[in-house]
């Protein structure tokens, strides 16, 4: 099928689709082009993702507003077929790839996913077929990975046997359905042809602005994105550190940078998690590995970043010690372990650090998140007997707690801030002493 048949094809909703991949990102994007009334196949390798989506039941947990019920009601009416078998792909002539595509100690690609999904996409794929990658990737990958090895398994050459795009995703946790339709999208076509078929496609489903470019700048425009607000963040905990050496207060002074035009101080906290910021600086990186830069910023904000789960840490040391108490066999409330609030999602969260760290230092962490499953509970009860409560996430539940009820359950009254949750002097009133990252004594 050449270009201009596909965009007629899509203009009346008959283009045959398919999504490689049914997770945050493909799971979505699935639903959405099958609401619009375009056929639907979605692949997912994951046993137990697939038999719940195959029964309209939502694999992602956490709040996600419209997504449980767009499922059930496009797997009713059957405009999605969810398979393990990429033989059900014969006659797609859409498919998008959207793996997972993480980092690994080295903070090297791992690119598994990605290539097993090509390969065994390629040997089943039609002619004419447009292939879309919203996958992140390392800019330059689409012409050294994604490109030969899909020509290599489909033995068709692109621009000819095939079309091929990027359109890196934007979602969100929490917000996965707003932002699909809400958030403008990069569209990297291997040629500016297959950029506006890829746009006209998107259009159905993206109500924001559709900005159509190459392949690497659609890969670049993605970590770059990404890597600056790591690198934001990092900057927001290193004058945390400054105010808390200092003894000011960092919240009180972002308050006032920020007044400052053209000032836009991000947050300090207790670390960044997360799929997308701790992976995808290092995605850019790596696509200069070979070449004659010698990068500084990207890889200290990531070090910044990954210690202020150690600086809490630091902090929690420091509160016992205050108080006379050994840290091992210190019993530690940990308030919140997914890595961002009203979310469930724990993927490289700041909390799993801080718990390991206690863990090593002979201390007996109790950990609560009002949203992932095996924290809940009532944190007023598990304050009982602790010798410190501290806070990792800012969920809304945290920010109306009851501080008289936690001291009281508490064995020794000390409160350690790691989201600039509470005011000083509100803690010191309910009766504990309260530690705080970028607070100094
Ligand atoms: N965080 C801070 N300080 C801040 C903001 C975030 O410490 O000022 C921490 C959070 O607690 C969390 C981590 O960083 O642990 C990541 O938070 P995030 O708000 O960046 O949320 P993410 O990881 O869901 O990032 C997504 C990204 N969106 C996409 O990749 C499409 C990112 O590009 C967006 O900028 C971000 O949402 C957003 O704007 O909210």
């Amino acid at each position: 099928m050449k270009l201009t048949e596909l965009r007629e094809s899509i203009h009346h909703r008959q283009a045959k689709l398919a999504v490689i991949g049914l997770g945050y990102v493909g799971l979505p994007v699935a639903c959405r082009f099958a609401e619009v009334g375009f056929d639907l196949v979605g692949v997912e390798v994951n046993h137990a993702r697939l038999t719940a989506i195959q029964t309209g039941n939502l694999p992602i947990s956490g709040h996600e507003p419209g997504l449980a019920e767009l499922l059930s009601g496009v797997i009713l009416q059957k405009k999605l077929v969810a398979t393990s078998e990429y033989g059900l792909l014969t006659d797609r002539e859409i498919i998008l790839i959207c793996v997972e595509t993480p980092v690994d100690s080295e903070h090297n690609p791992q690119y598994q996913a990605l290539r097993s999904a090509i390969i065994a996409l390629g040997s089943v794929m039609k002619t004419g077929a447009l292939v879309i990658i919203e996958s992140t990737l390392a800019p330059g990958t689409m012409q050294d990975l994604v490109l030969p090895l899909l020509e290599q398994s489909s033995g068709k050459k692109v621009n000819d046997g095939f079309y091929l795009g990027i359109c890196p995703e934007r979602v969100m946790p929490g917000r996965l359905l707003a932002n699909l339709r809400s958030v403008s999208r990069v569209v990297g076509g291997m040629t500016l042809d297959t950029a506006q078929t890829m746009a006209l496609l998107y259009r159905s489903i993206v109500e924001a602005e559709l900005d159509l470019t190459d392949c690497l700048t659609a890969e670049l425009v993605k970590t770059v994105e990404n890597a600056y607000r790591d690198v934001q963040i990092a900057f927001a905990n290193e004058i945390a550190l400054i105010c808390e050496a200092l003894g000011g207060d960092v919240w009180n002074v972002r308050d006032l940078v920020n007044k400052s035009p053209g000032r836009q101080m991000l947050m300090p906290g207790a670390g960044v998690g997360g799929h997308c910021i701790p992976k995808d600086p290092w995605l850019l990186a790596y696509a200069v590995k070979d070449r004659d830069i010698h990068l500084e910023i990207i890889p200290a904000a990531r070090s910044v970043n990954t210690s202020m789960p150690v600086e809490v840490m630091k902090l929690i040391q420091r509160a016992l010690n205050s108080k006379g108490v050994d840290i091992a066999g210190a019993r530690i409330l940990v308030m919140g372990y997914a890595y961002l609030e009203e979310s469930d999602d724990a993927r490289n969260s700041p909390s799993e650090i801080l718990v390991k760290r206690l863990v090593e230092s002979g201390a007996n962490p109790i950990v609560h998140d009002p949203y992932v499953r095996e924290y809940r509970g009532s944190p007023i009860d598990m304050a009982a007997g602790c010798d410190a409560v501290v806070f990792m996430v800012k969920h809304h539940d945290y920010l109306e707690m009851d501080l008289q009820c936690l001291r009281n359950g508490l064995r020794t009254p000390i409160l350690v801030d790691g989201r600039g949750i509470f005011r000083p002097a509100v803690v010191r009133s309910a009766g504990m002493d309260y530690w705080g990252v970028g607070v100094g004594r």
